[in-house]
C-alpha cells in the first residue's frame, strides 16, 4: 500500500518506537553523525545532546577508545555460540562489573536491554524461591509510576497507565504494586532528596498484609524513577525497603537500567544511597550505549541456591541467543576502562551542584510547576495545557530542537541527562535553551 502523505523523500517503512509517527513524518528529525556532545543532522544542523541519547551515552558519542575497541573486536570474532560455549570478552566483562557492583553481588548474567534485564530478574527470583523450597512465593510488588521496560514482566510491575491499558487482561497474574514517592504539595522545588516522605515505605508493609509475606517473591524499584520524571526517593525511604524486604524473606531488585555508570555520580545508586539489593539491572550505560546490552547481577546467594541437581543439567531455563554478545562485551570492556581512566564517576558528582544551580535557575518561568534533581538526572514539571495533556511539553521539545539542544520530553515534564563530563557552559546553554522556550510556547 503506498503512503498518501508525501514528505522530505523519506522511505516510511520505519515505524519507530515510542514516537508520534504521523507527526513525525511530517517533520522528520534524522540523525547521520554524532561525536563527543554534539549529534549531526541529515541536513548538517549541528545539535547539542543534552539527554546523553536515551540516558546511554554518559561518555559522549563515538568515543575513540570505544569505536576502536568494536572495530577490533568485530574483526576477530563477531559471534561465537552462547549456551554451553560462551567467549572470552563475556567472562571478562562480567568480573570487571561484579567488581565495580556491591559487595556480595558476584554473578552476572548477560541480556540485550533493560526491558530483558526487568524480565530476567524478575524470572531469577521466581527461580530462587521455588528452588530454597518455597515456590508459592510467585507475588511480584513493583510501584505506581515505575518503568521497567516493555516486555510483559516489566510491563505487569511496571506503574504507567498508558504503558498498561491496552493490555490490561494480558498483564502478568499476582502483581501489585506499592505507592509512588511523589507528592507535590510536599516536595516541589526540592533540591536533591526530599526530607519528607520516607513512610511511604510502610505501603509495602501494607501489601505483606494484605497477600501475605509467604506469596511474595520480590518487590522491584528504580531507586530514582527516570521515565516518569525524575521521582527522587525521599531521605531514608530506601532503606526501609530494604528492612522491610529482610524481615518478610522478600528479595529487592533495584532497576538500574538508568542510575548506573554514573548517572547519580557513583558505578551504582545503590553505592549512593547506601542500600544493597539482591539483584541490580542495568543496561544503556554497560556499553555507552554503543552495542545493545543490558547485565542482571546477583547476590552470590541466589546464584548459589539455585546451583542443583546434577552438574550436567542446566539451571536455569533462560537466556539469549546474544546474552554475552562478544561485540557488545567488548564495547563494555572499552566502556569500563574509560570510566576509570576518566574517573567519570567522581567528575559526574563534581557536576552535580552546578548542574542543580543551573536547573533550578528556571523557577518562575511560565508554566514550571516544579524542578527536580539527583546526580545529573534532572526534571522540569510544566503545568499541562487544559485538555491537551503532554503538548506543551512537546513543543518545548521541538523547539529547543529547533534551537539545536536535544532534550526530553515525558509528557508534560522536560528531563534532562547531561554527560558526565559536561561543562558548565553547556550547561548553561542547555537551560537558557528551555527558559527561551517556555516563554515562546502557549
Ligand atoms: N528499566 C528502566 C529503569 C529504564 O529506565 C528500561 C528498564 C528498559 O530498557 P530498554 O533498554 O528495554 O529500553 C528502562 C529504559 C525516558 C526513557 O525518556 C527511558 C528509558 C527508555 C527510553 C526513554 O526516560 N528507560
Ligand atoms: N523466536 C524463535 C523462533 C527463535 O528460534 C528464537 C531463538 O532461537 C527466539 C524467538 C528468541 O530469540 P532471542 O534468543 O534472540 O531472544
Amino acid at each position: 500500500m503506498s503512503s498518501t502523505v508525501p514528505t522530505m523523500n523519506h522511505d516510511q517503512a520505519f515505524w519507530l518506537p515510542y514516537t508520534a509517527n504521523r507527526a513525525f513524518w511530517k517533520s522528520p528529525r534524522v540523525i547521520k553523525a554524532a561525536r563527543g556532545h554534539y549529534y549531526t543532522a541529515e541536513d548538517g544542523q549541528q545539535l547539542l545532546d543534552a539527554f546523553s541519547g536515551l540516558w546511554t551515552s554518559g561518555l559522549g558519542h563515538c568515543h575513540p577508545a570505544i569505536v576502536s575497541a568494536v572495530q577490533e573486536q568485530v574483526a576477530t570474532l563477531d559471534y561465537s555460540m552462547g549456551f554451553q560455549v560462551t567467549n572470552d570478552r563475556a567472562i571478562a566483562l562480567a568480573r570487571e562489573v561484579a567488581d565495580l557492583a556491591p559487595a556480595g553481588l558476584d554473578r552476572v548474567f548477560f541480556t540485550n536491554s533493560g526491558s530483558e534485564s526487568a524480565d530476567t530478574a524478575l524470572k531469577i527470583a521466581l527461580a530462587y524461591h521455588r528452588a530454597r523450597g518455597e515456590g508459592q512465593r510467585t507475588r511480584l510488588i513493583g510501584r505506581e509510576r515505575g518503568y521497567h521496560g516493555v516486555n510483559f514482566g516489566g510491563m505487569s510491575v511496571g506503574g504507567i497507565p498508558g504503558n498498561r491499558k491496552v493490555f490490561s487482561a494480558t498483564l502478568l497474574p499476582g502483581v501489585d504494586h506499592i505507592r509512588h514517592t511523589y507528592s507535590h504539595a510536599d516536595m516541589a522545588f526540592t533540591r536533591g532528596q526530599p526530607t519528607w516522605g520516607c513512610d511511604l515505605a510502610e505501603d509495602l508493609e501494607r501489601l505483606v498484609g494484605l497477600h501475605d509475606a509467604s506469596n511474595i517473591a520480590a518487590l522491584i524499584v528504580e531507586p530514582v524513577s527516570g521515565s516518569t520524571g525524575i521521582l527522587v526517593p525521599p531521605i531514608g525511604y530506601l532503606q526501609r525497603l530494604r528492612e522491610i524486604c529482610d524481615k518478610y524473606g522478600i528479595l529487592l531488585i533495584f532497576d538500574e537500567v538508568i542510575t548506573a555508570f554514573g548517572r547519580v555520580g557513583a558505578p551504582f545508586a545503590s553505592a549512593r544511597f547506601g542500600v544493597t539489593p539482591d539483584i541490580i539491572t542495568t543496561a544503556k550505560g554497560l556499553t555507552n550505549g554503543v552495542v545493545p546490552m543490558g547485565a542482571v547481577i546477583v547476590r552470590e546467594e541466589v546464584y548459589q541456591a539455585l546451583m542443583q541437581g546434577p552438574d550436567s543439567a542446566v539451571e536455569l531455563f533462560h537466556g539469549y541467543t546474544y546474552s554475552g554478545h562478544p561485540l557488545a562485551a567488548a564495547a563494555g570492556l572499552a566502556t569500563m576502562k574509560v570510566y576509570r581512566e576518566e574517573d567519570s564517576f567522581a567528575r559526574a558528582r563534581a557536576l552535580e551542584p552546578i548542574f542543580e544551580e543551573t536547573i533550578h535557575a528556571l523557577k518562575g518561568e511560565p508554566h514550571v510547576i516544579d524542578i527536580r534533581n539527583f546526580g545529573l538526572m534532572g526534571g522540569i514539571e510544566l503545568a499541562p495545557r487544559p485538555g491537551a495533556p503532554g503538548a506543551r511539553g512537546y513543543e518545548v521539545f521541538l523547539k529547543c530542537f529547533e534551537a539545536g539542544v536535544v532534550i526530553r520530553n515525558g509528557g508534560d515534564i522536560l528531563q534532562f541527562s547531561p554527560f558526565l563530563d559536561s561543562t558548565p557552559d553547556e550547561l548553561t546553554r542547555i537551560f537558557e535553551t528551555v527558559r527561551e522556550a517556555l516563554r515562546a510556547v502557549a
